[in-house]
């Protein structure tokens, strides 16, 4: 084997523990030989499809388990796997499809576009075919292709190599210290890398993926399969300390928090009530995790993203942006079909995120470069404002964005999501005006609205255009 080739994890996983479980479904577990097996049917149907090396393939599948045995059939057959958000409305699918310039989709909705569409079923009807070899990765192999809206709204294709995921699995694994037999409960959609995480990270060490009832209330899944990790958005967190009184289940070490900084609030309660919490800092062009926070962690550390990991290097560049680079950084943006590698010459990604590293190396998110506005000529920073609302009682959802105001250029304005407190802008304003100078306190306050569903994330770009609307 040469050294920039692996082995497969599942094949081995599939040879030396065929019996123990990979997956754990309401229905039962996958066992490694069983999975296995699914990806060896899908191999023989895809080839047979004429699918081979670098070819581009949308998977647009809400179910978990048809999306990783496709995910891994593409890798043998070294194509591509391109994870479309399965929110987004039929016509949505047209950007991303330009964008990567897509070979075919596989999906059990019906065929929207003109590609060829295969249903994910009609990919397990082959027999399997035992391999003549044990199938081998490359590391800088293409393996898939996540998708970011940016501040424009316009999706890039964001590409991984398999040596991305393998090296943020690595790093992740040892931090939290994920063993084989070890549960991670996956309730982050697939077409999210923090989902792609938990997949890559269980598949090395062998341990098992727990998929629960969809939208089953998160306590319960606890309860019922008692995880030893979960990767949870501040929000999941917030529901499920709202929903339980019961202290953590005794199986669960680490629950990853990820995607944003996280409100005060949850952080206090739930470190008082025994969670082990991580924060941390991750983007899609690394494959996830960059920096988190180490077991038993203290509030005032959990209030920072942490340190880097394993296989991931960070430094703040001279304007105060976070730049990334090693191992897990991506291979590239694929615009309209074409790759695109925005990375200095000794590699460095600027990440658009502004930051600093304390003395002891631990990193404090500002916000973005290009979520900042001018107002009265003073520079905000709308996450300062978010944090500052964080941390009122009560909230647990806050975007600042500007709206126009003729004295002062743009001005800040809020959209709160309040969880069972009432509604009160005075009281916040005024907490607001003890926390900030006068010119951060928003101008208006509005109820979190209804948007279209944007995945994990509310999107800055609808909010702001919803301000301008309502001011
Ligand atoms: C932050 C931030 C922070 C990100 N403070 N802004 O496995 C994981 O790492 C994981 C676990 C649980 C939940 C999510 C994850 C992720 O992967 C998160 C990765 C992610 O959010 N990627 S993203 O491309 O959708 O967004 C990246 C952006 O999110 C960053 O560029 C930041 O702007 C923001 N962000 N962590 C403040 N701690």
């Amino acid at each position: 084997m040469s050294p920039r080739e692996i082995s497969c994890p599942l094949f081995r996983w599939s040879q030396e523990t065929p019996d123990r479980p990979l997956v754990r479904l309401p229905s039962g577990p996958i066992t490694a030989a069983a999975l296995e097996e699914r990806v060896r049917r899908a191999v023989v149907r895809l080839q047979n499809e004429g699918v081979g090396p670098g070819d581009r393939i949308g998977l647009w599948l809400d179910d978990p388990v048809a999306t990783l045995t496709i995910l891994l059939a593409l890798w043998r057959l070294r194509a591509v796997a391109c994870l479309l958000s399965t929110r987004l409305p039929d016509i949505g699918l047209d950007a991303p499809i330009r964008q990567v310039g897509l070979q075919a989709l596989i999906t059990d909705r019906p065929c929207v576009t003109t590609l060829p569409c295969w249903h994910p079923e009609a990919l397990q009807d082959a027999p399997p075919t035992v391999p003549k070899a044990p199938p081998r990765l490359t590391l800088d192999q293409h393996a898939t292709v996540f998708f970011t809206s940016g501040s424009t709204g316009v999706p890039k294709g964001v590409l991984h190599t398999i040596g991305n995921h393998l090296y943020s699995a690595r790093g992740v694994a040892v931090h939290l210290e994920l063993r084989r037999g070890d549960r991670w409960l996956l309730v982050l959609p697939l077409y999210h890398v923090g989902g792609m995480g938990v997949v890559a990270r269980c598949l090395l060490v062998g341990a098992e993926i727990v998929i629960p009832e969809r939208r089953a209330p998160l306590g319960r899944a606890l309860v019922r399969y008692a995880p030893t990790h979960a990767s949870l958005v501040h929000t999941q967190l917030w529901r499920l300390l709202r929903e339980t009184e019961s202290p953590p289940p005794w199986t669960l070490r680490a629950v990853l928090l990820g995607g944003s900084a996280i409100p005060e609030e949850v952080l206090q309660e739930g470190t008082a009530r025994g969670w082990p919490l991580h924060t941390s800092y991750g983007l899609t062009e690394m494959a996830s995790t960059v920096t988190a926070t180490p077991p038993g962690a203290s509030l005032e550390l959990l209030r920072t993203s942490g340190r880097v990991l394993p296989y991931r290097e960070l430094k703040i560049g001279p304007d105060g942006a976070i730049l990334v680079r090693g191992p897990v950084r991506f291979a590239g943006y694929l615009e309209n079909g074409r790759l695109h590698r925005p990375f200095d010459e000794a590699g460095w990604f600027d990440t658009g995120d502004l930051g600093w590293l304390d003395e002891a190396g631990y990193l404090h998110v500002e916000g973005r470069r290009d979520n900042r506005f001018i107002s009265g000529g003073e520079n905000i920073q709308p996450e300062a404002i978010e944090r500052a609302l964080l941390r009122l009682p009560g909230i647990a959802e806050a975007v600042v964005v500007p709206v126009p105001d003729p004295e002062f250029g743009e001005r800040p304005a809020a959209f709160v999501r309040t969880e069972g407190e009432r509604w009160e802008p005075d009281r916040w304003r005024a907490e607001l005006r003890r926390a900030l100078p006068g010119f951060m306190v928003p101008v208006a306050f509005w109820p979190w609205p209804e948007l279209p569903d944007g995945g994990i994330k509310a999107s800055r770009r609808l909010l702001k255009e919803e301000a301008r609307r309502r001011w």
